[in-house]
């Protein structure tokens, strides 16, 4: 087996691994990250779309700004569509603050970029990976690449495979809580070679389910509709999409730009945490950690918050022997996820058509939306969650 050594051992290259190891290098701090799927997977892998104020920030602090400004577009503010009626909530005017349209793919491709470009160390298509003694000083990993056994011995390992990873499952028996809530819906996705029907997001309360529409370019829209979270696709051929969303959708003086429909997914929901987010010299960040539905935009953007933490925490144990934010990793972490969770739990719950609902739960649902969209409190409370809270 052949051996090697870093600073900090980084599983998983989404965006939580890749831009913890962006930060580690510019704190000055060896990294390697191990990822099981092929770089080509990882940069063409369709999901989140909004970057929070912060988020963007920190891309362009760390000089990985230029493609996001030019490919991405700024949205100052969305619209929640309500019984026909449109709402429009002003971020800029509401929190002097705006977010970024720009895909996580595109993100994912501009940090391998940047650790290429530095000459970081990312193995692609690493298999069996496996973490020991993480109870010890001296934990490491163990994997294969190309055919080989390696082993890499480091100070520190951060879990950043994801919800499905190894990282977690890795913890001791009964140490982690789990908080979890199955949604009994998904969302049906597309991509569509449609120029957006609106210049902001649309986010649509209807009879028949939620609708949102998005986007990724002027020549490229994303839609969502809410669905079974088993949905088969067959049962959605491209006539019926477009329909359904023109339903979802309508509005006075709105028509639907309809296109050919290139990739279509069904996603479940779900929000889960487990807890504590660390445990000796393993670390977990991101969706290895904790879920949200997609409602809130918040997936992506908590990842990235985690590990904008754990750098920062990691630096001051590695540079100044300060082990405070190690220690206080998953406390410091935890408190900004639940606000994260109860936002898109929140948003999910205003948002979505539920089958058990009685007629007192519907008014329910009614008057909270009426309250949050037409009174200025409920649109700060809104738009200070949207844009993100402060990631430290
Ligand atoms: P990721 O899952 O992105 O990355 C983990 C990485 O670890 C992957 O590359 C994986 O291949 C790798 N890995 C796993 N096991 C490994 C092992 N044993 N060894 C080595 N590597 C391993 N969020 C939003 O905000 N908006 C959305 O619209 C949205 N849509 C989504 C749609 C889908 C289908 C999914 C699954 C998620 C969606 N999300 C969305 C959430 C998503 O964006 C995540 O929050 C984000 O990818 C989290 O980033 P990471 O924590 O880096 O995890
Ligand atoms: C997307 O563009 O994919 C997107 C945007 C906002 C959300 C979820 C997904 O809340």
């Amino acid at each position: 087996m052949s051996t090697s050594r870093t600073r900090v051992g980084i599983i998983g290259a989404g965006p939580a691994g890749l831009m913890l190891s962006h930060l580690l290098h510019q704190a000055g701090i060896d990294n390697v990250v191990l990822e099981n799927r092929s770089r080509e997977y990882v940069e063409n892998r369709i999901r989140a779309g909004i970057l929070e104020y912060e988020v963007a920030e920190l891309m362009r602090a760390t000089g990985l700004g230029a493609r996001m400004d030019s490919v991405g577009s700024r949205h100052d503010g969305t619209n929640f569509l309500v019984n026909g009626q449109l709402h429009h909530i002003d971020f800029q005017k509401l929190t002097g603050k705006h977010v970024m349209l720009y895909s996580q793919h595109e993100v994912v491709r501009d940090l391998i970029a940047a650790r290429l470009a530095a000459g970081g160390e990312m193995l692609f298509e690493a298999s069996d990976v496996a973490v020991h003694d993480y109870a010890t000083d001296k934990p490491y990993i163990t994997y294969i690449y190309e055919g080989t056994e390696h082993r890499l011995d480091c100070d520190i390992i951060a879990g950043c495979d994801g919800f499905h990873g190894i990282c977690r499952q890795s913890f001791p028996k009964n140490m982690i809580v789990e908080y979890d809530r199955e949604y009994p819906f998904g969302w049906l996705g597309i991509l569509a070679d449609a120029p957006p029907s609106k210049d902001e997001l649309i986010y649509a309360n209807h009879k028949n389910g939620f609708a949102l529409l998005s986007m990724r370019s002027p020549t490229m829209s994303r839609l969502y509709l809410q669905s079974a979270p088993d949905e088969p696709l067959e049962n959605w051929p491209d006539e019926r999409i477009w329909e359904e969303l023109a339903i979802r959708l309508a509005h006075e003086g709105f028509s639907l730009t309809t296109g050919k429909i290139f990739q279509k997914s069904v996603t479940a929901m779900r929000s889960y945490v487990a807890e504590p987010m660390q445990t000796g010299k393993l670390f977990l960040a991101g969706d290895a950690a904790h879920i949200v539905p997609p409602t809130g935009a918040k997936g992506l953007n908590s990842a990235i918050a985690d590990v904008a933490i754990l750098a920062r925490a990691i630096e001051a144990h590695v540079l100044k022997h300060d082990h405070e934010g190690l220690e206080n990793y998953t406390r410091t972490c935890l408190r900004r996820i639940w606000q994260i969770e109860r936002f898109s739990w929140w948003m999910t719950s205003m948002m979505h058509k539920f089958d058990h609902h009685n007629a007192f739960d519907a008014r329910m649902q009614t008057a909270e939306l009426d309250y949050i969209l037409n009174s200025s409190a409920g649109q700060v409370t809104l738009a200070e969650n949207y844009v993100g809270l402060p990631l430290y």
